[in-house]
């Protein structure tokens, strides 16, 4: 049995559902052994066997459970800065794609590099989202659209979790963009979906995404893709309702998805739907912000019918060239009108919900010791800030790294 660790003089924002705003235990103590969380709580209840264990006294320090990023695309090539001047001149996310720019851009840059490059770059990404007390990043392929790249993608996202102390979660997503030139329906029964067999045969898919918009696949075309996760065996999760609303959330909830993301033209009765299905609606306000959206996730919905709302970065070279989950905590409270602890109920628990992990996420006896340990002393101040990182340590399965 490894020895336990005790860290005491800290506030604990738990996060635990029906502790309140944070699960917030003032004066307290927190006890990892091993991988894991053993015990916490006030100071004065401190069982007497951890008082001559290993103490890291934190000055009254907040700790939270690590950052969990939900949805992000950080693997992939190149980058898309001359998009981004596209569009201050005037041009659409739209029309920058129907010109042959936008994700298939991104198509070519990431075929075209190798699996080494692509890594590389994946952890400069990684790492950053690090340094801001991420434990666990979702990582998506979708910039491949080729069976070969596809896997590639994947592998690469699997490899960050051997290079650093980090979880990847990885999502399958084939159904992302149609190739230039291409039918969509065929690309899905020659490219998508053998490209989704053989990289489940590898072992390298957690949960399967799609885009489902106009500029990339409608409600039937998502609803084959989702047929073959389910007879798989994997979850799904979906690109919904961003730029339009054509039926994905509706078709998220009915497939009983671990989350619909992005969500701005989702309507109440999405929101009933999500909530009976008990989907998270993940929010990217990063996305929200690059495309001068204006059309706003319907918080209050979710809300009133108690559908999960989680924060993720949606780090993407496109529509959300974002490496902060601190500040898309920032953009959830200032552009969508979250509270602060709703923000980091939604890079914690709710997050970790929207990728099915049952074992991080609160602070918790026997979850996973994944914490951050932050130089604020209340937490709001996470929400608060922008462009200011406080982390003062993060500890990943028991160990500070
Ligand atoms: N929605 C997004 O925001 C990203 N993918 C998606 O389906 C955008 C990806 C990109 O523009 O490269
Ligand atoms: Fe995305």
């Amino acid at each position: 049995m490894p020895a336990p660790h005790v860290y005491t003089e800290a506030t604990l924002a738990t996060m635990q559902p029906d502790a309140g705003d944070y699960g917030l235990i003032p004066d307290a103590a927190l006890v990892t052994e091993g991988a894991h969380i053993a015990w916490l709580g006030p100071m004065a209840d401190l069982p007497k066997q951890y008082a001559s264990v290993g103490i890291t006294p934190l000055a009254g320090r907040l700790i939270t459970p690590a950052f969990i990023d939900c949805h992000t695309h950080i693997v992939h090539g190149g980058n898309r800065a001359l998009e981004f001047e596209m569009r201050l001149q005037g041009a659409s996310y739209e029309e920058v794609a129907r010109a042959g720019g936008g994700i298939v851009s991104t198509v070519t840059a990431t075929r075209d590099t190798s699996e080494a490059d692509l890594l590389a770059a994946a952890l400069t990404r990684a790492d950053a989202l690090i340094a801001e007390g991420v434990s666990t990043i979702e990582i998506k392929s979708g910039y491949g659209l080729d069976i070969e790249t596809e896997l590639k993608m994947l592998r690469t996202a699997r490899q960050i979790a051997a290079h650093r102390p980090v979880r990847v979660s990885t999502s399958f997503l084939g159904a992302h963009a149609v190739p230039k030139g291409g039918d969509a329906d065929t690309y899905i029964d020659e490219v998508c979906l053998p490209a989704l067999k053989a990289a489940h045969a590898e072992g390298l898919v957690d949960m399967v995404d799609g885009f489902c918009e106009g500029i990339a696949f409608d409600v039937p075309q998502i609803t084959r893709v989702f047929d073959a996760a389910h007879a798989l065996g994997l979850p799904v999760k979906l690109h919904a309702e961003q730029l339009s609303n054509i039926g994905g959330t509706e078709l998220a909830a009915k497939y009983n998805a671990r989350s619909a993301d992005h969500v701005e033209y989702a309507t109440e009765a999405d929101a009933r739907a999500l909530a009976a299905a008990g989907t998270v609606a993940v929010l990217l306000p990063g996305a929200f912000y690059t495309l001068h959206e204006t059309q706003k996730p319907p918080v209050a919905a979710f809300r009133a019918h108690g559908v999960p709302m989680a924060l993720a970065t949606d780090w993407n070279p496109g529509s959300s060239p974002l490496g902060s989950l601190l500040l898309s905590m920032n953009m959830g409270c200032t552009l969508f009108g979250l509270t602060p602890a709703e923000a980091l109920a939604g890079t914690t628990r709710h997050a970790a919900a929207a990728l099915g992990l049952t074992d991080s996420g609160t602070l918790t006896a026997g979850q996973r010791a994944d914490l951050a340990i932050w130089n604020v002393s209340s937490p709001a101040e996470l929400s608060y800030g922008i462009g200011i990182n406080p982390l003062h340590a993060r500890i990943f399965a028991g160990q500070a790294t």
